[in-house]
């Protein structure tokens, strides 16, 4: 699915600004507010964000259900003749779309965009009133997964004995019960555009780059027409042309892309189809996995970076340039190269910006809180389709995003309770990862601390992927104990004999309080738990990359151990560095992209 583009040959008007907005208070199961009319007692909230923290008020930040969003469109006279589109960049986590009460779209899956063609629906010159309303609520069939209502669940706390956030609320009033540590804002949470093509247009393009310099391609057309791909290289500067709609073209002398502090060489596919153009951005680089490293244009990369989450103060989830643009600038601060997507895609904007700035990037589904305290999962939740079309919708967004090196599955299922169950759900999903990514980048699933002997899917991914927290959440406070548990298991993997990345360590920690001793919390523990940690990864071959968790403090729900969210941020929720930031940008800078193992 092809990001809407203003050219020559398309228009993009931005419907982001301030909406007319309104909590549905009916019965869930539909949104009860009549989309062809004004909304009752409307409120105002701003679009792109979550609706939560917008307004100091619980009815708004903990709703349960619908919620409304509505505004006037107008398409400009001067798009007559053109096919004209509505975007939705993520509504979060179901969405139904009305133009003058008349039904025009839904979507399910609150990380991942989808459109509405306008075309014949909104003439040229016309307004219509949009209306859109959006569900909040998680559940078994839902990614990610929420416990059901009148359901006792303690988050995590049955998990290999791990105690965690208490998310018992059975018999209390309709409320979500994520099944997930990260707050469920939700919302009309990333941009919502208005766009135009020619009637006849391109619709999707992609691509396969080699490092020889060879480009496959294939363009995807709608109407009469003939294709042309011209590739202009980093400086803009033309570097070879084609002309049909599949095939090969190749670039002399191709200049890789390559992580920060290396050059991301950006290369730009100018498609034209008819009177239709769409210039499309790429790298050209190869990743993938043999024996126990990760090859990144065939030299064994080394992953430093973060678990990261989309949030910042005042916009939720809600997409935030600024955020994504500090954001990097930190990780370049850090000496960072890499991070994971956790838990959700991110916008498509944030992966555009990595593309820019030369961060590798694990990108993961919704798939988070497969598991709990009611028997097999994979027997009784109705998740396997939805799985699939989430991981599909994933592909087809990011494939031909540079920075996009690995498939993440999801995080944390149950795989040691019903060990077969979870292969025989997982196995498809990576087959289908493989056979539908054009570049066929590696796959994984990222594993929760559990009896990993049982396991028997996390060693059949092309890199492993461990979320650990030793020291933290199991041996607290006493880091040989955790560095010696952290040894016996990799042991373990070493006899496995794929590459393991670290994906999730870390230790909540309250900005400002120090402890002479380095006691849990204190910013002193942090700083030595990763001092620690680091010394212990430097010793393992197969080890290829760290990525503590979390980047920065974030929102979740309430709970006893979440104070004001969890606090496992190397930078606080406003990005400030605590301690151990300065820690790890000692370790990092020092720790060169290629070859770190060999
Ligand atoms: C995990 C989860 C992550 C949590 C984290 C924690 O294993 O993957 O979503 O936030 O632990 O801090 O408990």
């Amino acid at each position: 699915m092809l990001y809407p583009q203003q050219n020559a040959a398309r228009l993009t008007m931005s419907l982001d600004g301030v909406w007319d907005f309104a909590l549905d208070h009916g019965d869930p199961a539909a949104p009860s507010l009549d989309p062809a009319q004004p909304l009752p007692g409307a409120e105002t909230a701003a679009v792109p964000a979550s609706f939560n923290d917008q307004k100091p008020d619980r009815a708004w930040r903990d709703h349960y259900g619908w919620v409304f969003y509505q505004r006037r469109i107008t398409l400009p006279r001067a798009c007559a003749g053109q096919r004209a589109v509505l975007r939705f960049g993520a509504v979060t986590h179901q969405a139904k779309v009305w133009l003058d009460g008349e039904f025009i779209a839904e979507h399910r899956g609150g990380f991942l965009p989808f459109e509405a063609d306008l075309t014949g629906r909104l003439a040229p010159g016309a307004s219509g009133l949009l209306t859109v309303a959006a569900d909040n609520r998680v559940s078994h069939g839902t990614l990610p997964v929420g416990n059901e209502p009148g359901q006792i669940a303690f988050f995590g706390s049955d998990n290999a004995g791990i105690p965690s956030v208490e998310h018992a609320k059975a018999n209390a009033r309709p409320q979500n019960r994520p099944n997930f540590d990260f707050f469920n804002y939700a919302g009309i949470q990333r941009p919502v555009t208005l766009y135009t093509t020619p009637a006849a247009y391109i619709a999707d393009i992609t691509l396969v780059p080699h490092c020889d310099g060879r480009v496959d391609y294939r363009v995807e057309t709608v109407g009469e027409g003939e294709v042309t791909v011209e590739i202009l290289d980093p400086d803009g500067r033309p570097a070879a042309r084609a002309a049909g709609a599949a095939g090969s073209v190749t670039v002399l002398q191709p200049r890789l892309w390559e992580p920060w502090p290396g050059t991301p060489n950006l290369y730009t596919a100018r498609v034209t189809f008819g009177e239709d153009c769409y210039d499309e951005t790429f790298g050209i680089r190869e990743v993938r996995v043999e024996g126990t490293r990760l090859l990144l244009n065939g030299r064994p990369v080394y992953l430093k970076g973060f678990g990261k989450h989309e949030d910042s103060p005042l916009h939720g989830r809600g997409f935030s340039e600024v955020a994504n643009v500090t954001d990097l600038h930190y990780m370049h601060w850090f000496g960072a190269n890499a991070l994971r997507t956790s838990h959700y895609p991110y916008a498509e904007e944030f992966y555009a910006l990595c593309d820019r700035e030369g961060i590798l990037v694990i990108d993961e589904t919704p798939a988070v809180g497969i598991g709990g305290a009611d028997g097999d999962p994979y027997k009784t939740y109705p998740l396997a389709e939805h799985h699939r079309q989430v991981l599909a919708e994933m592909i087809e967004r990011d494939k031909n995003h540079p920075c996009v090196v690995m498939w993440s599955l999801g995080n944390e299922p149950d795989l040691e309770h019903y060990p077969q169950s979870a292969y025989d759900y997982w196995r498809p999903l990576y087959q289908q990862a493989h056979a539908q990514d054009p570049q066929d980048r590696p796959v994984t699933l990222v594993c929760c601390q559990n009896d990993y002997t049982k396991d028997i899917t996390t060693r059949t991914m092309d890199v492993v992927c461990i979320n650990r927290y030793y020291g933290w959440y199991n041996l607290s406070g006493d880091l040989d104990a955790a560095c010696a548990a952290l040894n016996e298991e990799l042991d373990f993997w070493q006899a496995v004999g794929k590459p393991v990345v670290i994906t999730e360590y870390g230790a909540d920690t309250v900005n400002g309080l120090h402890d002479a001793c380095g006691g849990m919390f204190s910013e002193e523990y942090q700083a030595e738990y990763y001092q620690r940690m680091g010394e212990e990864f430097d010793k393992r071959p197969f080890f290829i990359g760290e990525m503590p968790w979390n980047f920065a403090d974030f929102a979740t729900i309430q709970g006893p151990m979440r104070v004001g969210g969890n606090r496992k941020g190397l930078l606080t929720r406003d990005r400030r560095p605590k301690l151990a930031a300065h820690t790890l940008r000692r370790r990092w800078t020092a720790i060169p992209n290629f070859d770190y193992k060999k």
